[in-house]
């Protein structure tokens, strides 16, 4: 048996979730369109016959400057420190920047690393198979292009993710797909539907608290959550008209928590202005941003 924890990391939007969704077979990481959607580091279990992999999702590496910012980073560099070897996820559709060409050169140089050349299925061949060739001059590297979208590759992938693990029993149960708590799903899920519905200035801003989870006698979950946005005017707009773009988010995410759930779910959302959230320790702390030590 082989068991050990990899790093997930990566740029924005390089499709770190989309992969650690694909390879554990559940859906433990929201995913968007848009940089920035992981902002904790998220535990996808990958449970086979003769291995458990670890995978850690994390937070898009970036430069922000607010309180917000420096959890996720922190986040970045604890699953780092935490893991036996990293998957460093590459939007293949795109030409790598020479730091991120250094990134990637220090990394192989401390721990064990596979750069992952993702988004084939949309990547110009001759581009992506340029980096690919780049990137294999560098000593300690393994190199796979996949598609997380289509699955493409995935298989070679993970036989190369095995040869990261170490002879060692299962860390977590068979079963288990992610350590995360089902109220820190529900509200990634509204966060996800509220970014995938938002106009693009406002989703950045945005949080959500879940400040109910009752399951009832009847068997119905009750769920109540406050969408957090930063200024006055984004309220009306995450309301929309006639409050139809609340309830396209609140319609959408409520199907999937029944998935999760696996039955009734009674959804109930409420939009709060709290100006300068991402720098107010309280209102971090009642999202989970900021651990309690
Ligand atoms: N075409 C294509 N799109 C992909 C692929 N993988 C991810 N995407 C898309 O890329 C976007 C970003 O994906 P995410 O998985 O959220 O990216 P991420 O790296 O986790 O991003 P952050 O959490 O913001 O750091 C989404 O729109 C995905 O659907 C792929 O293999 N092919
Ligand atoms: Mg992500």
């Amino acid at each position: 048996m082989k068991s050990g924890f990899i790093a997930v990391l990566g740029l924005p939007n390089a499709g770190k979730s989309t992969l650690t969704n694909a390879l554990v077979g559940e859906k433990v990481s929201i995913v968007s369109w848009r940089p920035q959607t992981t902002r904790d580091k998220i535990i996808g279990i990958v449970n086979q016959d003769d291995c458990q992999a670890v995978l850690i999702d994390t937070p898009g590496i970036h430069t922000g400057k607010s309180k917000l910012s420096a959890y996720m980073a922190e986040e970045v560099t604890s699953a780092k420190s935490a893991s036996d070897g990293a998957l460093y996820v590459l939007d293949g559709s795109k030409v790598p920047d020479k730091d991120t060409y250094a990134f990637i050169r220090s990394l192989a140089s401390s721990t064990p690393t596979v750069v992952v050349v993702n988004k084939m299925d949309i990547a110009d061949k001759a581009v992506a198979m340029q980096t690919v060739a780049k990137l294999s001059e560098i000593k300690n590297l393994e190199v796979v292009p996949i598609s997380a979208a289509t699955k493409e590759n995935l298989p070679e992938l993970m036989k190369v993710i095995k040869g990261m693990l170490k002879d060692n029993v299962p860390y977590y149960p068979e079963d288990m797909y992610t350590d995360k708590p089902l109220r820190f799903m529900a509200a990634e899920i509204v966060r996800e539907k509220a970014l995938k519905f938002l106009l693009a200035e406002i989703p950045h801003g945005i949080g959500v608290e879940i400040t109910k989870f009752d399951v009832g006698e009847d068997g119905i979950t009750r769920i109540e959550a406050d969408v957090i946005c930063e200024k006055d005017t984004h309220k009306p707009i995450i309301i929309g008209k006639g409050g139809e773009t609340l309830k396209r988010i609140s319609i959408a995410a409520r199907k999937e928590l029944e998935t999760l759930l696996d039955g009734q779910v009674f959804l109930r959302l409420f939009v709060k202005v709290k100006s300068g959230w991402k720098d107010d320790g309280a209102v971090l702390s009642a999202l989970g941003y900021i651990k309690k030590k």
